[in-house]
């Protein structure tokens, strides 16, 4: 019973978001258009469209998303007021190169992110920050193809060191690219176009187009986390991996094979991140697959100077897998249900117990601090009359996954920094483009089309994470 006992001082409580998916003000202040800002809303299995630029007869839901651009000083307040460490948020890198190729960066968007940084700052709240959190300049999808360019890397350093270089002293923790492993799921409808901006042809191989923009990304990181050290020592960049722990089905020798393959597949970007190098096993496949891949003598020097500092996941759910014959795995084809957890709205299979696991795992496997940069549940709440969210559903989730994450701290040993749940205010979602699929302890009054009046209303979370925090996760 760890009940009485507190997180170590210094722990970073908050929340994260990203930059698209709340500030809006697509078209202020200079800011060019980003791949975010060409998806439509969807629905739970209605796939959002990309469209070829902007469509007067379609809606964008992350144009004026919650309207964070104009609202921050009194969201951030509503922060403060939680109790928050931390706050996680990431710099639309279109506000400050509107079109990725430009010469020079454009001085009002990095105004921006000064004065929403000292905002955070002015209560202690540390700001942790993603540079590509599923968005990239739209401009270079259409010139260069998104991430299938190498020439893609030297845009994203150059404004990697930019950014590093002017908020030195206001942002120690960095990530670089947001769930950097989603593109696993190659043949998903926007896995690919999201992570690296790319949209496949019909004549293209989606596995070797992965492949090859992720080796392009862990090279930026590297780079980027390089030239990051020599800019400030005290910086702690990190990588950010969408953690879905792959359980075998069965005991059966070659469940338990398959979710081991399973794993690896998923996870060989954190080992590249963490370690430096490819995993063997992965460099077989690329040969195997006649992949000819462009991976050079210098990239594999920059992957072994430019290892990150810290592991940054986000944990939602978990995944399961049986033995189909094959070794080679296919996220969108292998996963089957797993009787013994039960699933969200959304289909997100609910399993605290496979965050310590999580945890665990990474640990065992590199060693480093860990930072639970996303966690929560996606779901509908209800408003009352008079104001009020009774939202026990998300506490419940909330306190299960914190009691995990506490027994791997205090009992397991792990070293973690922080907890940031994901969209401490209710945000449009990544996955449909939706309002109504709601994280926040905060709610925001606004309906998927749009409409609502955008008041802020605290949540029954609100005061329940507040107290979390205020006890360090004593009472939990
Ligand atoms: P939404 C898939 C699986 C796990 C996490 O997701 C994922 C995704 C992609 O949707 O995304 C992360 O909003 C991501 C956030 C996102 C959040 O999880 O689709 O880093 O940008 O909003 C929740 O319910």
């Amino acid at each position: 019973n760890l009940k009485g006992q507190a997180f170590p001082d210094g722990f970073l409580w908050g929340g994260a978001v990203a930059a698209h998916q709340l500030e809006g003000g697509f078209d202020q202040g200079g800011k060019g258009l980003s791949t975010a800002d060409v998806m439509t809303i969807g629905a739970n299995d209605i796939p959002r469209k990309v469209t070829d630029g902007i469509d007067p007869n379609e809606f964008y839901p992350n144009h004026n998303a919650i309207d964070f651009y104009h609202r921050y000083p009194e969201d951030i307040k509503l922060f403060a007021e939680m109790g928050f460490k931390a706050f996680r948020t990431s710099i639309a890198w279109t506000r400050i190169f509107p079109n990725g190729d430009d010469e020079q960066p454009n001085e009002s968007g990095l105004k921006f992110y000064d004065d929403l940084f000292d905002e955070c700052l002015k209560y202690n709240i540390q700001p942790v920050i993603t540079l590509s959190h599923f968005e990239m300049p739209y401009h270079l999808v259409q010139k260069y193809g998104g991430w299938r360019s190498r020439k893609v890397i030297d845009f994203f350093v150059k404004f990697a060191t930019v950014v590093f270089k002017r908020y030195q002293h206001k942002v120690k923790y960095w990530m670089t690219f947001n769930e950097i492993n989603n593109q696993t799921d190659f043949e998903s409808s926007h896995a690919l176009f999201t992570d690296s901006g790319i949209l496949p042809k019909s004549n293209e191989e989606n596995e070797k187009l992965m492949y090859q923009a992720a080796h392009y990304e862990l090279v930026a990181s590297a780079m980027a986390v390089k030239i990051g050290h020599e800019i400030n020592h005290d910086f702690q960049i990190g990588c950010m991996i969408a953690m879905t722990p792959i359980y075998p089905l069965t005991s059966k020798p070659e469940d338990v094979l398959f979710a081991q393959r399973a794993m690896q597949t998923r996870f060989w970007f954190a080992d590249v991140h963490a370690n430096g190098f490819y995993p063997q096993w992965l460099l077989n496949h690329f040969k195997e697959q006649k992949f000819n891949l462009d991976i050079t003598e210098t990239d594999l020097r920059y992957l072994r100077e430019g290892k990150v500092d810290y592991i940054g996941f986000s944990y939602y759910m978990s995944f399961t897998v049986k033995d189909t014959g094959k070794l080679e795995y296919n996220e969108s084809y292998d996963r089957v249900k797993n009787p013994y957890v039960k699933a969200s709205e959304w289909g997100w299979q609910v399993d605290p117990v496979g965050l310590r696991y999580a945890l665990n795992w990474f640990n065992d496997r590199y060693h480093l601090p860990q930072f639970i940069v996303e966690n929560g549940l996606g779901a509908i709440d209800k408003k009352t009359v008079d104001n009020q969210i009774h939202d026990e559903y998300r506490i419940s989730y909330m306190n299960n996954h914190i009691r995990e994450m506490k027994k791997a701290v205090l009992e397991d040993g792990v070293n973690l920094i922080g907890y940031t749940p994901w969209g401490c205010i209710d945000l449009v979602a990544a996955s449909t483009g939706q309002m109504s699929k709601r994280y926040g302890m905060i709610y925001v009054d606004e309906n998927d089309d749009g409409t609502g009046s955008l008041n802020r209303y605290r949540k029954d979370s609100f005061y329940w994470f507040q107290d979390v925090i205020k006890h360090n996760g004593s009472e939990i």
